[in-house]
């Protein structure tokens, strides 16, 4: 498995921020929590592929922001926050190297936390983000290859996967104050923790920050194997475990 990365950029102070007020973020530890998630993933069975730094782009490591890769495909988003849209071109050069690409065009807006797949259905959250013609355009790119495109109203939080991640090709982690949970009939194993519903699978492994052992537990009690990293600088740029990485199999 591919994990594309991004490097912690100089300006991250500078981040775009909808739901937190704006705190200090102390930059060597914040490099030092991403190096530590990179090597969760390789540990995890991937591959890290690094993506140019940008220095002037405050939120570049958020790098699923830019990009959504299926087997088939890979498509470049048109983030909603302007400022990051010159995010997109060095990732998408490095995603030539593995797919074929589709771009979301303008006026549409598309981040890629807002897209959630599991298995062959793909839910895409229309949120502050994501408008309905992104989700429209997503629906159009993607329905030719038999994926159901299924949109989620997001509301009350940043991006669909703040709300809901998968565990595994048929279960979710939800939280139910963020999103209605009818929205994924019948997934779902419930977060119990707020902001504790973002995870991300890497094989048979769940990465998960440290900040939420309540719902670690139940996800170990669960049967599932947990490798937990300390995200807690990124979290202050309202970034969490998913958006650090792009992943996929490389054919
Ligand atoms: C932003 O507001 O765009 C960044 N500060 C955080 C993006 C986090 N992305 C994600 O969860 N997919």
């Amino acid at each position: 498995m591919i994990a594309v990365t991004r490097p912690v950029s100089d300006t991250i102070a500078n981040c775009e921020l909808t739901h937190l007020a704006r705190q200090p973020i102390d930059l060597d530890r914040a490099r030092a929590q991403h190096r530590a998630y990179e090597q969760a993933l390789e540990d995890a069975g991937c591959t890290i592929v690094r993506v140019e730094a940008a220095p002037d782009l405050p939120d570049a490591v958020f790098v699923e922001d830019a990009a959504v890769v299926l087997p088939e495909i890979a498509i470049i988003t048109r983030p909603g926050a302007p400022l990051r849209r010159k995010e997109t071109p060095p990732v998408a050069a490095v995603l030539g190297r593995y797919r074929e690409m589709v771009a979301v065009e303008a006026p549409a807006t598309l981040d890629g936390g807002d897209v959630l797949v599991l298995g062959r259905r793909v839910y895409v959250g229309r949120s502050r983000r994501t408008s309905g013609r992104g989700v429209a355009q997503l629906q159009s790119m993607l329905t030719r290859y038999g994926y159901e495109v299924v949109a989620v109203e997001v509301a009350s939080c940043l991006h669909l996967k703040s709300a809901a991640t998968a565990i595994a090709a048929d279960r979710l982690l939800v939280n139910p104050a963020w999103v209605a949970v009818d929205a994924f009939a019948g997934a779902g194993l419930l977060s119990i923790e707020p902001h504790a519903a973002n995870v991300l699978r890497a094989g048979q492994t769940l990465v998960y920050p440290s900040a939420f052992p309540r719902t670690r537990d139940k996800l170990v009690r669960a049967g599932y194997h947990v490798r937990e990293v300390e995200v807690s600088e990124l979290a202050k740029a309202e970034g969490a475990v998913t958006c650090c990485s792009v992943m996929f199999d490389a054919s």
